[in-house]
């Protein structure tokens, strides 16, 4: 036994390093991963991207992304004891995509939208258990007694840096992973382990990377992020379809109603739907709140407006649990608030709703947050009912913002029920911060 765990079963000659690698790479396309690539474990490559992206306090509440920052860099020193030191790093991608929102619903005020990432159950339970099975198959072919790092989303890894350095994708301006066959519609995870995989070039695991093995012909992978940049006067997504990249198309950055771009591959979350309406716990800053139109959990705006997600590739089986559920895509408003599925008002009653839905990271107060400002924007006095209760809340986040959600509906119909339920709310409020709201509200 070595340091790293690995008998010399490892060095017989069926067990030797290519073969290993393919075989892993199989294995995951037998799991139902879309894609695997496999690479020697280094430094990330934009590492430094990151910290100054940290250092301009982009990371908002997100404080789990401040730690680690070493490991972060170096992903071979999250090896813990004997595990390590980790030498390969396995990327692996899982396509999402079921449909494109049909726009009856999307343009519906009445619902609130939730990003499809979330249409069906939570995918790191998901994927999770995929992860220790590739790492199990891998122990089972060298003895290795100690585990590997099995990461979706859960640990100190920049996912994006390393799928576009696998070659599993490159980072399109609106900072996401895009396929050139299967889009941006993918999530992504990887494994770490202390074998010498050896570098897998694009293997075609499902139909669809057929083009994606095309568009990447003639661009040899050379460790480096230049591999898929194009040549300066390239212009336009027509020119991107052939190289795999964005080109001079900047349709993501002008489309994201809260201009949450700072510039291409550069996001401001605290400007973004998606971390104010998952990840935040705080009020959402009232300028905002306009702009997030009737999505109530995450936004796919710079996604679905991607010309790289227009001619998507024939689509493997979804990974079971995935598959969107009819309710949680573009839910009516309202009927969280009914007494017999009070989900928005109701502790346990959200539990229920969402047993394994990701919609529980942002728990029932900051779900009821989203839903007032939906139903600000949506503006319609049906919601009175709704918001009242809402202003009674326990969360004081959720008083807050149904307080801001009356005041719209006051500024659009003068609606008295609407203008007089806030001055009973602010005669009985002692939250500091909701009474400002209410203020707010009735000015
Ligand atoms: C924090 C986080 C967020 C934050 C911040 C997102 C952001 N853009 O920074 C918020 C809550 C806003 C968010 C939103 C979303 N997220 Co998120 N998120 C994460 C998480 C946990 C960390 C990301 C991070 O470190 N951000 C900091 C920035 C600086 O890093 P980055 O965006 O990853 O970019 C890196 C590289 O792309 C690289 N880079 C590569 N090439 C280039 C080129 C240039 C020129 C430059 C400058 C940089 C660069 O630089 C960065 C540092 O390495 C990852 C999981 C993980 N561990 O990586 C998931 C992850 C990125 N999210 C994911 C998803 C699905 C989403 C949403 C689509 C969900 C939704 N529908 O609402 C949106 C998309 C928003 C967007 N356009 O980015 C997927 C992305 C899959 C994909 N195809 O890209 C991930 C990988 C989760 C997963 N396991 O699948 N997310």
């Amino acid at each position: 036994m070595t340091s790293a765990g690995l008998t010399s079963r490892q060095d017989s000659p069926a067990r030797q390093p290519d073969d290993l690698a393919a075989a892993v790479v199989r294995h995951a396309r037998r799991l139902g991963f879309d894609r695997c690539r496999i690479l020697p474990v280094g430094a990330a490559p934009h590492a430094d991207f990151f910290d100054s992206w940290l250092a301009a306090d982009r990371a908002g509440e997100m404080s789990y992304l401040t730690r680690h920052a070493t490991k972060r860099r170096r992903p071979d020193l999250l090896a813990e004891g004997e595990a390590g030191p980790f030498r390969s790093l396995i990327v692996l991608a899982v396509d999402y995509h079921q449909f494109d929102l049909p726009p009856a619903l999307r343009d519906d005020p009445s619902r609130g939208l939730i990003a499809s990432y979330a249409w069906g159950d939570d995918y790191h339970e998901i994927i999770r258990p995929l992860l220790y099975d590739l790492d199990s198959f891998i122990r089972s072919r060298t003895g290795r007694t100690t585990l590997g790092k099995c990461l979706v989303d859960t640990g100190p890894v920049l996912e994006r840096d390393w799928a576009h350095v696998a070659g599993i994708g490159f980072t399109g301006k609106n900072c996401c992973t895009i396929d050139p066959a299967a889009g941006s519609w993918l999530l992504l995870a990887t494994v770490l382990v202390p074998e010498t995989l050896t570098y897998a070039p694009p293997v075609a695991t499902t139909p669809g990377s057929v083009s994606a093995q095309a568009v990447l012909e003639g661009l040899s992978w050379d460790g480096s992020y230049g591999a898929w940049e194009l040549p300066a006067d390239d212009a336009g997504p027509d020119a991107a379809t052939r190289t795999g990249a964005c080109g001079r198309c900047t349709r993501c950055l002008s489309a994201c109603p809260t201009r949450a771009f700072v510039g291409p591959y550069h996001l401001d979350p605290q400007r973004c739907i998606s971390y104010w309406t998952i990840e935040a716990r705080q009020p959402v800053p009232r300028d905002l709140r306009p702009h997030f139109g009737n999505r109530i959990f995450g936004c796919d705006i710079c996604q679905e407006v991607c010309p790289w997600n227009r001619r998507l590739a024939q689509r493997s089986p979804l990974l079971d649990g995935l598959h969107a559920r009819a309710d949680r895509i573009a839910p009516p408003l309202l009927e969280g608030f009914a007494p017999e599925t009070p989900y928005w008002l109701d502790e346990q009653a959200f539990r229920q709703k969402f047993r394994r839905s990701p919609l529980r990271r942002a728990k029932r107060s900051g779900m009821l947050r989203n839903v007032c400002i939906a139903l600000g924007n949506w503006g319609d006095p049906s919601a009175l009912l709704a918001l009242r209760s809402a202003l009674h809340d326990s969360a004081a986040l959720a008083r807050g913002h149904a307080a801001w959600a009356l005041g719209r509906i006051v500024a659009l119909h003068g609606h008295d029920g609407a203008a007089s339920a806030l001055a009973d709310a602010l005669e009985r409020e002692s939250d500091e911060w909701v009474r400002s709201e209410i203020a707010a509200a009735l000015a």
